[in-house]
């Protein structure tokens, strides 16, 4: 299968400034007929080629005549021998119903959707299928009354009417030019939420979210959400709305979160409703962030696009810091960053150490799909978050306003955005910029000398790039570095060159070295504050050093991050078999920092919460997965033993009043959970568990007395579950959290117990959030059942794989990606996951996006 590069682009032969469709809806043959008025942009010789993909052409004709000199190809449509200028109207059929890939046109639970990023328009009509071929849209959708009263499009409604036969049509115009990848269609029966909002500007926008009948009371949180981040962004970066109505539909059909087509998102139900009984604090936090995503995309994506899909970061990065600024105002600094940093360390390090390892715009691209990922979205808001640092608030924002400038109604690429953001600062931004091409996770590494008698320090900043898959040499890049230093009486210090400016150090060379005078002890580096890069650090502290950081560290994440430090050093102790003897201080330390901070939840919530497995994957290598699993749980163990007086004595001392949705009754359900978590490994457990579970008016609570449950105290946990089973069998999207639990519980019969979930009722392999709850929920994060040393873990996930790819590849290329992480493991283990790797290879009709990821991972 052929690769694409990017530098390879070249711009299209042709453009289309404007499409008429009319869009006669049914299940097997939905009739498309298009009208494209297009206009050769290149030389004379070319003939025009159209994307199309599983289409059944029915006619075509230029300028009102029937056309016939065109060739068809697999995934083309050749018309030769055009003019300059001309219309084109294309009629073909396409069968939404067995459309089971949810990519285009498709059909589920008697709703029409459409989802067209990254290429998915072409499998609704012949086109120019690429980002920078912007058009206006004018669409006309028929349907039967009945079975779907609302027929929605982008952009505006104009008109509409019934006709005798039972249908009716609604015409919808978006006279905002845009590429064929925003294109949205909706027809079904929903219940409808509607509200408006006065931009200051003071145009009024209609606002009109459909859920599925009988779920209107869930959609209030969504619709709350949607004002917030609309005046947020008016707020902090003057971008206002630009259509009269922004809306919003449900689905429960849908391949990833939510899809931002101009003024018709498309959502996962799953982060759009909530309400406290169904719904933990986190979907909260994640309907709100994802609502607020797909909203800042109508500037940064729609307004301004990508002009070819190696540009996704452009979009993706940029909108990913959005929200991420946006939920930081809306809840709070700390965790949010926390989170971040979580995903990075747990995924994002992982996928720079596999063999899909690629730069935040990537080189290489066989199915674009598969570069939806973590490096793409989070590595590449990291990036802009460092633009951030490096330009200050308001340079940032003058960066902003000058990409709008520039580059509104335009399909652009990074380094159109990084000219404007150069606008903006004195700083060389052409080196900064190799964070776009360079793949791989840069590792900053410290040295300290200390002369006692002369009472200086030299500290040594290093920084290296290992090798990635993709790419074997590397280059130093700019990393702003955050930087304190301390003593082991918590006194500050700087550098006497001044070369730490504002507590951030910019490390350009591959090492730089500070100095510091006045030093009685030797003083201990603080670094990375805040995660200010995308880095992992070397500081060879002692188990000692890294309290006195929690001690002492003036950055929250910089004291988070030390209790991480401090786990990851325990548990090292227990691989070597040493747990047993971390000396008495250390537990000591552990208590008063639980004492101390008790009052604090947001802080001890967080600190409370042991690195997971896949974290600690990313300092260790070759890793024997069940070895640092047992050595992780019997660490638990110890540290729910050793200080069970002073959990529970916290734990007691939270009071957690009826459920609200605000930030301090969220940090303290959260603290009181995790300490619910340690305590159900103690002599307190199952009561405490059963109690929690019985009282609880909110999910985020029934939640954490399962997750407490599971593992530590099975007959609770099996009790608990059927009741939770009882109660939500109705609500596949509520029971997903059920068939999650089970399919992360480790046993021995885990496997069966996989199988008895495929045959619930309320399972298909049709749906992606069931595939997901269930057979990535094992791959990603049931260590012992997927690592099982007789490799029938990595068999079970690759019969499945086989399955799910002849219907839904996009969602099978995702839940392959732990065993394309093989890399990371013991001998033994990479040869099985190999060998599985190998089956799969060797399958006839593997999809493109299987095949992708794959052929790389065995390269
Ligand atoms: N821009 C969207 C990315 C996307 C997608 C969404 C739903 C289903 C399939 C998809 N393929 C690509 C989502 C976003 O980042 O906002
Ligand atoms: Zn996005």
């Amino acid at each position: 299968m052929q690769a694409k590069r990017r530098a390879d682009y070249l711009p299209p032969a042709f453009t289309i400034s404007d499409v008429k469709m009319d869009v006669r809806l049914h299940p097997t043959a939905t009739r498309i007929t298009s009208e494209l008025q297009i206009t050769r942009v290149s030389d004379h010789s070319q003939h025009l080629e159209l994307d199309g993909d599983n289409l059944s052409l029915v006619s075509i004709k230029l300028d009102g005549e029937i056309f016939e000199d065109i060739e068809q190809r697999e995934d083309t449509l050749i018309v030769r021998n055009v003019p300059d200028t001309f219309t084109l109207t294309i009629v073909n059929d396409i069968d939404p119903q067995n459309n089971k890939a949810l990519e285009g046109l498709y059909l589920s639970q008697n709703t029409y959707c459409t989802q067209c990023e990254a290429e998915g328009f072409r499998r609704i009509t012949y086109y120019l299928d690429r980002p920078d071929v912007l058009a206006t849209f004018e669409v006309t959708l028929h349907g039967d009354k009945a079975q779907y009263p609302t027929l929605l499009a982008n952009g505006n409604p104009v008109a509409r009417g019934d006709n005798d036969d039972g249908t009716h049509w609604v015409t919808w115009q978006d006279p905002f030019p845009k590429p064929s990848y925003l294109f949205a269609l909706v027809a079904g029966d929903f219940d409808l939420l509607e509200d408006s909002y006065t931009t200051t500007s003071g145009k009024s926008v209609k606002l009109e979210l459909y859920v599925d009948k009988g779920k209107k009371s869930r959609g209030i949180f969504a619709l709350e959400s949607l004002k917030r981040a609309m005046k947020w962004d008016e707020d902090t970066f003057g971008l206002e709305y630009d259509l009269d109505i922004y809306m919003i539909v449900a689905v429960d059909f849908f391949n990833m979160g939510a899809m931002e087509n101009k003024g018709l998102n498309i959502f996962n139900s799953k982060f759009v409703l909530a309400d406290q009984r169904s719904a933990t604090d986190e979907d909260f936090f994640n309907v709100e962030s994802v609502i607020a995503h797909e909203y800042f995309h109508n500037w940064t994506g729609n307004r301004v696009t990508c002009r070819d899909w190696f540009q996704l970061s452009l979009k993706e990065g940029l909108t990913v810091f959005r929200d991420q600024q946006f939920s930081a105002d809306m809840t709070s600094e700390l965790s949010n960053r926390i989170k971040h940093v979580r995903v990075m360390r747990e995924h994002q390090f992982a996928e720079d150490a596999s063999a899909m390892s690629h730069p935040i715009r990537p080189e290489e691209v066989i199915e674009m799909n598969n570069f939806y990922t973590v490096t793409v979205y989070d590595k590449g808001a990291e990036v802009i978050r460092m633009f951030h640092t490096l330009l200050g608030e308001d340079g940032f924002r003058k960066g902003m306003d000058e990409y709008f400038r520039r580059h509104d109604g335009q399909a652009v690429t990074c380094d159109d955005f990084v000219a404007a953001m150069q606008t903006a600062t004195d700083i060389d931004l052409s080196h900064f910029a190799q964070w776009y091409s360079q793949s791989g996770t840069p590792v900053i590494s410290l040295t300290t000398m200390f002369d006692e008698r002369k009472q200086v320090m030299d500290i040594t900043v290093a920084q290296h790039t290992p090798p990635t898959a993709d790419q074997s040499h590397k280059v130093p890049l700019f990393i702003p570095v955050a930087f304190d230093c301390i003593d082991e009486n918590g006194k500050h210090y700087t550098d006497v060159d001044g070369k730490i400016k504002d507590g951030v150090l910019l490390l350009d060379a591959p090492s730089t070295t500070l100095h510091f005078t006045g030093v009685e002890s030797p003083l201990i580096p603080v670094v990375l504050g805040n995660f200010s890069a995308p880095a992992k650090v070397n500081n060879n502290l002692s188990v000692e050093q890294m309290l006195l950081v929690f001690r002492y560290a003036k950055d929250a994440f910089n004291r988070w991050d030390a209790m991480q430090s401090v786990y990851n050093w325990c548990i090292a102790e227990f691989e070597k078999g040493q747990g047993e003897q971390i000396d008495d201080s250390v537990w000591n330390a552990l208590s008063d920092v639980i004492n101390n901070e008790a009052d604090n939840h947001e802080l001890l919530g967080e600190c409370l919460v042991i690195p997971t497995f896949e974290t600690l994957c990313q300092t260790r290598q070759r890793v024997d997965p069940n070895s640092l699993n047992s050595a992780r749980s019997a660490f638990c163990d110890a540290f729910s033993i050793k200080l069970a007086s002073v959990l529970k004595r916290v734990f007691d001392s939270i009071s957690t009043d009826s459920y609200q949705y605000d930030q301090r009754s969220v940090n303290a359900r959260r603290c009181k959970n995790v300490l619910l978590n340690h305590l159900a490994r103690t002599e307190h457990g199952d009561s405490l568990v059963r109690q929690q579970y019985a009282a609880a008016d909110n999910m985020t609570d029934t939640l954490g007395a399962l997750k407490a449950a599971q593992g530590n105290l099975p007959d609770a946990f099996e009790a608990l579950m059927q009741n939770f089973e009882s109660e939500w069998n109705v609500d596949p999207l509520v029971l997903d959290k059920w068939f999650g639990l089970h399919a992360t519980t480790e046993r021995d019969d885990i496997l069966s117990q996989l199988s008895l979930l495929k045959q619930h009722p309320q399972f298909t392999i049709n749906n992606p959030n069931r595939v997901r709850a269930v057979m990535g929920s094992f791959a990603f994060f049931n260590t012992a059942g997927f690592h099982r040393a007789d490799g029938a873990g990595y068999k079970y996930v690759t019969d499945y794989l086989l399955e799910l790819d002849a219907v839904n590849p996009q969602v099978a290329a995702r839940v392959v990606t732990p065993l394309t992480q093989w890399q990371n493991y013991a001998p033994a283990h990479q040869s099985l996951m190999k060998a599985q790797l190998n089956r799969l290879l060797g399958h006839k009709g593997l999809s493109r996006d299987m095949f992708e990821k794959v052929s790389k991972s065995l390269a």
